[in-house]
Parts: C-alpha cells; structure tokens; sequence
C-alpha cells in the first residue's frame, strides 16, 4: 500500500463516508478518530493477510499462547509506529480539523487485563511478530475487564471499565465463527470403535471469537489475538415472560451465559464467583482448543504430526485445564488410544509459573470440577493414576512423595492441583527470573524438579522497548536515536550499552536531565489534572506503580514517608531532599488489608500536601485507576524506582526493567529480577537494602518479633504511632488498626524487620541525589546496561529452551490467498 499523504488522505475521507456514514463538514472527533484507525489499520490488514498467506504455504510450527490477561494498552500510537504514517496521519487528522494527539487521546485501552502478567503477555505478542514467529494469542474478551479504579475518602471504589463503550476500531467480530461450549451434564460409556465414554453435557453455551492484530515492529509480519466472548443463543430470551411484563425474568438466562466473559477475575469470595471463575478458565480453553484443531487440520491430517505443528504456552495456571481438554478431544472426539494421546499432549503444552505464593497456585474442589466438568474430572484422575504408577516406579513405598505430588490434594479438602496438571502435562516449565526459577526447583515444585530436571527452565521476563522507551519516552528515544546513529536499538536492545562510554560526557548529562525534567513536568500537569495535587518538576521523582498487595510492602514506603514528614515537622530546617512520591496500583476488590493501606497512602498523602513544612519539600500524589497508559506518563518521569517487595516473593517484576531502561535508579531487595538488574547495572548504581531471601526465610521460620524492632527505633515507633494515632484519619484511631496490627504483632512480610535498612538506605539515595553529575551518571548506567531485558531476549530463550520453533519472513508480495 503506498502511503504518501495524499493516498492517505483520500483513503482516510473514503473511509469516513463507508465506515460512519458522515461527511468531512459534520465529522465528530470521535468520527475522526474512529476513521483515522480504520485507516491506519487498512495498512495492517494488508500485511496480515500476507502473513496469513506466508504462514499457510510454510504450515510451520505455531506457538499459541494462552492467558486469561492481556494488557494491551493504547493501540492507536503503536500503530501509528509500526505502519510508520504519523505524518501522514497527522495531516489529514488536521484536514478533519483535529489535532492528532487530541484524537489520539480518544483511543480506549482495552480492558483485559490486571497487572504484571497481563503486560508480559503483551509484551510477548509484540516480539513474538517481530521476530516473524507464527503466532496467535488466546484471550477472554471481557465486557468490563477488572475495574475503574477512583477514591472516595481515600478508599478505592470500583466502576465498571466500559473500554469498548464506543466500539473498538482495532477488533474484528467473527460471528460466522461461533462454537459451542459445554457445562454440567454427565458422562456414559458407548460403543463406538470399542468400549468408549462421553460426555453430554447439561448446558451448551456460545462462543463468539473476534481479533485484533499484532504488528511486528520493522518486518512485514501481523499475527492476531484471538478473543472470546460467551454469547446466548437467541432462544435463550424468553418471550413469554417479556409479553408477561417480567422483564427481568424474560432475560435472565442471556444474563447468566452472557455473565461468563463480564468480568476479569470475578470476585471468588464466594461459591458462585468461584464457580464462574472455574466456568470462565473452561471458556477460553474449549473455544481455544477447538480452534488450534481447526487451524491445524487446514494443512494437516494425521494426529501424530500435532506436536510438530503445535506448541501451546500456558500463561500461569488459568488456562491449565486445556491439558484435560486436548485428552478428552483426542480421546473421545478424535479417537486416539490414551497413550498416544498423552504423548502427543505433553509434547505441545509448555507452562510459565509467575508466582511462589501458594494461594495463587490454584486448586479447584474435585466437588465443582465433578459438577461442572465431569468428563474432564475423569480425565484429570486417569492422568493422575499413570503419573503416580510413575512415581511409584522412581521412587519405590515413597508414598508420602505420591501424596505430596498428587493432582488431587486430600486435606482438609479434596481439590485439583492445577499446578501439577501444568507439570505433569507440559513438556517444559519455567519460571520468570532466575531467583524464581531457582526457587520454584528447590521448593515449590521440587518434588517435580527432582523427578524432571530436563523439564525445567528460566526465562527472565523483558519487556517492550517499543511501547516503553519509543511510545513512552520521544525525548529519550530522540537521545538515543541520535546518539546511537539509528533506530537499529529499538531490533536489538544491547546496543544502548554504547551509551555507556559517555556516561560522564557533560553535554550527554545536560540533555539527559533535561529531558527527565520536562517529562516530570509533563507528569506533573497529569497529576494536577488527574488528583489536584501540585508537584514540583525539580524534585526527586520517586515512583511506586504495582498492584498493591501485602509482599510488595507499599506500606515499608508509607513508613518511610511518614518518616520524613516528623523529620520535617521536628525540625523545618532538616536535611530532606525535595521528593515527590507518586504511587499508582490497584487491589483485588475482595483483598481487605490491601486496601486499607491504598486509604494509608491517600491518608499519609493529604496529611502531607497540607503540612506547610512538609509540603515545601514533599508531595504525594497517588495517580488514580494506574494502567499502561498511565505507565507511559509516570515511568519516563522517574527517577528512583520502588521494588521493596519481601525477597523471595515476587517472581519477577517488569516495571523494575521498565523503569530501569528510562534512567530511573532502584531502590530495592534481592528479590525476583531486581537481582539480574543489578547484576547488570552494577552495585554502585543500585540500592540495595534488606534481607534477601535466604534470610528472610530464615526470619520467618524462627522466632521473628516485629514489635520488638518498633521498642528499639524510635523513629519507626512514631511512624507507627502516628498511624496508629489516627494522624491520617482524621483523629480516627480505628481506621488503622488492621494495618498496624498486622505489622506489630505477625509481620508475614518482615516490613518492620527491613525498615531501618530501607530508611538508611533512602538516605543514602538522598546524598546521591544531591551529587547532580553523580545521579545523572547512575541514571545513564540504568538505561546503558539494561538491553537484557528487552522481551525480544525473552522471546529467543523462549525459542532456544521451550519452543524450538522457526521464523517465517513474509515477503513485501506474498500471494494472498490463505484462509484464516
Ligand atoms: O507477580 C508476578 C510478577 O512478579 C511477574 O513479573 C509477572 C509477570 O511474570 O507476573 C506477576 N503475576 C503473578 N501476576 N499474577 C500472578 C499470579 O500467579
């Protein structure tokens, strides 16, 4: 498709009239919008249909990623990149009357994801079609996705996130493609080619796919993410009950089939959340499964060429019952004797743990898996029943070892291990950073490390330096542009090590804080308009943007700042650096203590920003409803980076790398990919605190006093007090009380052990920071040495040690002739 402005314009006016029916004289901005990624997406259209067409004539191995999150963010200005017609664009928005950057600002992030997992899986996608590798992600398409984020007296309330309110430019709705998927019901036994079984389901409901396209950057290639939505069959509303008046009942049962892709992790605090969780997980896998089949058999026959064709990543253990889902489809729907089946299952599915703490390993009671998936509970138990005939035959009378490793947990609860199945079922396993995988061998799965070692592996999380640096950052990316000669650094991330020679070069140094300080202006307009709170561009911006959640420590931070505020307050002339404390992140809706310390934050936060001492050199703003492209603000801005989270709990981490390659300086424990960054960046640009993981095991395994670190400091006995006191709740003392409880008297996350250091630690940082040329250099170091984490690395270990699959290049005239 040729692209100068002219072309462009005139396909963006043709588009106007076909897609919303309106003329250029009466075009809304939303109609300028909508028109300008219609035409931006015409350009990706093309070049996937050659993809599809490449890929088709190559039947190569596909890698099909499966994820109940995906975070996608904005798409109007990554693609807007990755078709390289900003100017073009930028021309006939203005022909329309509008400024880009406003219709830009009109571009929905897709609701469908949470946090760190659903980002990565983003991430993924992008260099998985950079890198030409045949491709597809399978998701949910939720309605609202997880939740609105705002605050009301501090505390966090959740809306709705009606993301596709307007329609979305970028889907592609295929309702010509829907199939059913089965609930309840029972299994028989059957004579078909023998004695076999099968199950009938009790309830049948539809799934309808649309997609969306991933462009690579700098090649041809577009794969798609496939999503699903349930919808009910128009015999599911009841028009008896309508033209009785009982409109509600006349609907219920669209509600309750439609209700399975409302939400992202509904609330399963009670029976019926849990099971539509469970429902919800089954969904994506049913409708998924049957498609890799359908897209398989398109070029292939024979069962037993699947594997070779077929790689399955299951991200994390919402997708796992897809193991269970291939058996029963190549048991009972295809024929396949157990055995061949099993080989060919364990040869295609691949599995990413992302976490060590054990409440998201997930487990389901045998009693729902029974009820809602009877034939897939069958299934789960013959697997079970060879796997443990295996154990039996490594590790004879071991039978504390078959308990221990069993799909079904006994006590006090009969329930499915989805983490074993995961294990038992996949050809590979890894974990998210070395830390992590090196724990998930040595503890969480060691039974299974013990059994398999071939099987397990580390991939080190990346991320995309696309979105994050050329998106995020133009200054910086502008910077580095120029001074690496090209944008070849945005292909291959290891060459902003050549930054690193000049890290002293008084020039580089000035530009570099230059441009931290205008995006910290840039910020700092944001957070007026987004909370009110004034900040002031020229101080330390001290950024902590993560789910919140008990291990990560948000509340170390709020001791810290409350820390300095009596430090201020006790004497208005104290040595305190100017630091604005930006915090964004949101907490399960069900996950009381986590959002008793998001109303701490917003407590500590006001009752600073109005101290007259304290106000003059410190600000708290927490940015409401934290997504990625509120990311894209805040992370270019910053200029230290909190990842204070017990070691030994976080996986990983990618906002640690995300901040890190925009100049930011960690603050933080040995704990998941902080240790790679520091490795990397070196000690000397990196704060380090804390006890690490050993340590902290230790802690927690012998007789661990958390009150007796708040009788011996008197600094921390303030902080405490004054929370306690109702300093930040208006006077009242219980507000609080959970939080500073939890903290004296069980302390699961050592944040009263690691106070002192991180306190100390934090002084440090301010000395540092006073050192302008000292800071610069660290900041420089940050971005020159972290080319590691690109997810393009991510995605070539991902290759070499879990895929062994091949690129396909799509050439500029592939003949475009394949179906889909
Ligand atoms: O908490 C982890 C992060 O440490 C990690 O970086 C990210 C991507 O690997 O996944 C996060 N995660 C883990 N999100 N949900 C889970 C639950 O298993």
């Amino acid at each position: 498709m040729t692209d100068n402005a002219d072309d462009f314009g005139r396909n963006m006016v043709a588009n106007l009239y076909r897609h919303r029916g309106t003329t250029v004289e009466s075009a809304s901005a939303r109609d300028a919008y909508h028109t300008l990624a219609v035409t931006i997406r015409d350009r990706l259209i093309e070049r996937y249909a050659r993809t599809a067409a490449a890929h088709y004539a190559a039947n190569p191995r596909f890698v099909y990623y499966l994820s109940a999150e995906y975070l996608l963010g904005r798409q109007f200005e990554q693609n807007l990149l990755y078709t390289d017609t900003r100017e073009q664009a930028r021309v006939a928005a203005s022909a329309l009357g509008y400024p880009l950057d406003d219709l830009a600002a009109l571009d929905a992030e897709p609701g469908l994801g949470n946090g760190g997992l659903g980002r990565l899986a983003a991430c993924l996608l992008d260099s998985l079609a950079t890198a030409d590798i045949p491709a597809v992600g399978y998701g949910i398409r939720y309605d609202f996705g997880i939740f609105t984020q705002s605050f009301r007296d501090g505390a966090q309330r959740e809306l709705p996130d009606d993301w596709s309110h307007y329609g979305t430019p970028w889907e592609f709705a295929a309702p010509d493609d829907r199939l059913e998927v089965g609930f309840y019901g029972h299994t028989e036994a059957y004579n078909g080619s023998g004695p076999r079984r099968r199950w009938v389901p009790g309830e049948t409901v539809l799934g309808e796919p649309s997609h969306m396209l991933v462009p690579g950057w700098g090649t041809e290639t577009v794969n798609i993410i496939r999503l699903w939505r349930a919808v009910a069959s128009s015999d599911s509303f009841d028009l008896g009950h309508f033209s009785a008046g009982r409109y509600g009942d006349a609907v219920e049962n669209v509600t309750h089939v439609e209700n399975i892709t409302r939400v992202l992790y509904p609330d399963d605090s009670t029976e019926l959340g849990r099971e539509l969780r469970l429902k919800q997980q089954y969904f994506l896998v049913a409708c998924t499964l049957r498609d890799i089949v359908r897209r398989f058999r398109l070029r292939n026959e024979d069962f037993d060429h699947f594997a070779d064709k077929v790689v399955i990543q299951l991200n994390d253990t919402h997708p796992v019952m897809a193991i269970a889902e291939l058996m029963r489809l190549l048991v009972d729907e295809y024929a396949l004797d157990w055995d061949r089946a099993w080989g060919i299952t364990r040869r295609v599915f691949a599995y990413t743990c992302h976490t060590l703490l054990p409440e998201a390993l997930e487990t389901w009671p045998v009693s729902l898996v029974e009820r809602l998936l009877p034939r897939h509970m069958e299934i789960v138990y013959l697997i079970n029943h060879h796997f443990l005939a295996d154990v039996e035959r490594h590790f004879p009378g071991d039978h504390d070892r078959k308990r221990r490793m069993s799909l079904i947990q006994e006590e006090p609860e009969r329930r499915v291990r989805m983490a074993h199945l995961a294990v038992v079922g996949s050809s590979a396993v890894n974990g998210v950073a070395e830390l992590h995988s090196d724990l998930l061998s040595a503890e969480t799965l060691r039974d299974f490390a013990q059994l398999w070692p071939e099987r397990f592996h580390n991939v080190t999380n990346g991320v995309s330096s696309r979105r994050f640096l050329r998106i995020a950052n133009p200054r910086l990316s502008g910077l580095l542009t120029e001074r690496l000669g090209g944008e070849e650094w945005l292909r291959d991330l290891d060459l902003l090590a050549d930054l690193e020679s000049h890290a002293d070069d008084r020039a580089l140094q000035e530009r570099w804080r230059d441009i931290k300080r205008r995006n910290r202006e840039d910020l700092a307009l944001h957070v007026k308009d987004a909370t009110g709170v004034v900040i002031d561009p020229d101080a330390m911006c001290d950024v902590m943007i993560k789910r919140f959640h008990e291990y990560k420590r948000q509340l170390l931070k709020v001791l810290h700042i409350v820390t300095l505020y009596h430090r201020l307050r006790d004497d208005p002339a104290a040595d305190v650096v100017p630091r604005t404390f930006v915090f964004g992140g949101k907490a399960a809706p069900g996950y009381h203590a986590a959002k008793r310390i998001i109303a701490l934050v917003n407590g500590v936060g006001a009752a600073v920003n109005a101290d007259p001492v304290a106000s003059r050199r410190l600000r708290v703003a927490f940015v409401p409803n934290y997504n990625v492209t509120r990311a894209e603000l805040i992370i270019p801005a910053a200029d230290l980076s909190e990842q204070i989270s017990m070691a030994g709990k976080e996986a990983s981490g990618t906002g640690n790398m995300k901040l890190a390659l925009n100049g930011a300086v960690t603050v933080g424990t040995l704990d998941g990919a902080n240790i790679e960054i520091r490795d990397r960046v070196g000690d000397e640009n990196f704060f380090l605190f804390g006890q690490d993981a050993a340590e902290a095991a230790r802690t927690r395994r012998g007789y661990y006093d958390p009150r007796s670190f708040y009788e011996r400091d008197p600094e921390l006995r303030a902080a405490v007090d004054a929370i306690a006191s109702g300093a930040f709740s208006g006077g009242d003392r219980g507000a609080f009380s959970s939080v500073v409880d939890s903290i004296l008297y069980h302390d699961e996350y050592l944040v009263m052990a690691d106070y002192r250091s991180y306190v100390d630690t934090q002084d440090a940082v301010d000395g540092a920071w006073r050192d302008a040329d000292r800071w610069t250099r660290m900041s420089i170091m940050n971005t020159a040495r972290c080319g590691f984490f690109s997810a393009d690395r991510t995605i070539r270990d991902y290759r070499e040690r879990v895929w062994h699959v091949d690129p396909v290049r799509v050439g500029p005239h592939h003949p475009v002739t394949a179906p889909d």
